[in-house]
């Protein structure tokens, strides 16, 4: 623009000087010019070169300014274009954006309705048999279940007592059973689910890992029955030696497994009770065995109950004392929320 500047500035004194002298001569101008003097025409004849240098150097400028102008507007329109080409990218991972984002909620909503199909809908104790409309006290398959990492498992179901919804943990009616086992056996169960059985430490501890109640129901050789809940009954896991955790205790046949609270769980190959005898192989059962009994669900089956010899019965001291081994016996829990 300077540059510009100072041409116009040159030009305008050129055609001064032009006026000027044409102002000198106007006659020259008007009359037919008579052969001009050396000097004269000298001038104005390099004013004239100087003035057509000028002229073809403003049209060159004016050209190049064109040039320059067209150059800025493509430019611009180029910039205006990257710029529409960038919003248009924008829009584009906007969209994108909110395309993940969608499907990162659906699959979060399938998730959680997964999770909660996957716990009302599972099938994995009597109780969850009942609330299906399971009404009829009985032998049960329940079903492989990978999200509880549960196999399948047969069941005996008591549909009827307090209410049903009873899963079976153990059994004792026929007396041909042994209960004398290892750990390997009482981990993973015994037996005839419609006869004598243990259902098995490692399913028992899948069952309570819920909150339950556990129920124990006894009869005698006259025909009596009693029974004992514990409102809080809970086992461990192998790790934990299916320790054995219960509480709140309710019933008429006496607290005779309060004593055993807390203990880890004995086989005959496995001393874990709080004693230096070994009480497992003593009373010949697995049980959760402290110093050693006030209670030993899994002993010896004696026919027609009283063994005063022996003290590895089937007794509930808190009815019968350590020298009656009772005829019947059937442990059995149901989550503690339980509604019939
Ligand atoms: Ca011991």
């Amino acid at each position: 623009m300077t540059q510009m500047n100072l041409v116009m500035v040159t030009l305008g004194v050129a055609l001064l000087l032009v006026a000027e002298t044409w102002a000198q001569n106007p006659r020259k101008r008007l009359a037919p010019p008579k052969p001009p003097k050396g000097q004269c025409c000298d001038e104005v004849r390099s004013l004239k070169v100087q003035v057509a240098n000028l002229t073809s150097l403003l049209e060159e400028l004016g050209r190049k300014q064109e040039s320059d102008l067209m150059s800025i507007v493509r430019q611009i329109m180029e910039l205006d274009q990257q710029n529409r080409q960038q919003e248009a990218r924008v829009t584009e991972a906007e969209s994108k954006y909110s395309e993940i984002n969608n499907r990162v909620e659906i699959m979060q909503l399938q998730t959680l309705q997964s999770a909660t199909q996957t716990s009302s809908d599972a099938i994995y104790d009597c109780a969850s048999l009942y609330s299906k409309n399971y009404r009829i006290s009985g032998e049960y398959k329940l079903p492989k279940d990978e999200f509880l990492g549960a196999p399948e498992l047969s069941v005996y179901c008591d549909m009827e007592t307090q209410g049903g919804g009873w899963t079976l943990i153990q059994r004792r009616k026929v007396g041909l059973t042994s209960f004398n086992r290892d750990w390997k056996q009482y981990k993973n169960g015994f037996g005839s689910i419609r006869g004598d059985f243990w259902l098995g430490n490692d399913h028992i501890f899948r069952l309570t890992r819920q909150p339950s109640v556990l129920r124990i129901e006894m009869e005698d050789w006259q025909g009596e029955t009693r029974y004992a809940e514990y409102g809080y009954f809970t086992v461990g896991n192998e790790l934990n030696s299916f320790k054995l955790l219960l509480a709140n205790y309710s019933g008429n046949a006496g607290d005779s497994l309060r004593y055993h609270n807390n203990t880890n769980f004995s086989t005959n190959n496995k001393d874990n009770d709080k004693c230096v005898d070994h009480c497992a192989a003593l009373r010949k059962g697995g049980y959760w065995y402290n110093c050693c009994t006030d209670s030993n669900l899994n002993g010896v089956f004696y026919r027609y109950g009283a063994h005063t010899k022996n003290t590895d019965g089937i007794t509930w001291y808190g009815w019968h004392g350590p020298n009656y081994s009772l005829k019947r016996v059937e442990m059995k829990v149901r989550p503690v929320g339980f509604q019939p």
